[in-house]
């Protein structure tokens, strides 16, 4: 019995997924000098001086501020960075990840 094979009329056509984003939070503390936060943004998250400043002061103000958005990994890996930047110096400065909405 000779097999029939029929050609597919069209191509597949892969979906690639965007990866999920996750946001870096950062938590204010009553002990982690402000200058220290600056420094930490600054070098872990390349932000800008002015960019520092202003996320570390709404922090400061409202509990909580979103750094930046980034796949998982690299979310996590600066979150904890940052975190143990302010531990190695006895500072309970906390950095958190969240997926975004
Ligand atoms: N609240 C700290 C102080 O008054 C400064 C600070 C700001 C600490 C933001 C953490 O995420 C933070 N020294």
């Amino acid at each position: 019995m000779p097999e029939i094979v029929t050609k597919p009329r069209t191509k597949a056509k892969p979906k690639i997924e965007r990866p999920k984003l996750y946001k870096v939070i950062l938590l204010n503390d009553d002990f982690t000098p402000r200058e220290f936060v600056v420094t930490v943004l600054k070098g872990e998250f390349k932000l800008s001086e002015d960019q520092a400043r202003r996320v570390m002061i709404t922090a400061h103000q409202r509990g909580v501020c979103v750094v930046a958005v980034f796949t998982r990994d690299v979310a996590e890996t600066k979150a904890t960075r940052a975190t143990d930047a302010g531990k190695a110096k006895g500072y309970p400065l906390m950095f958190t990840t969240e997926p975004e909405e």
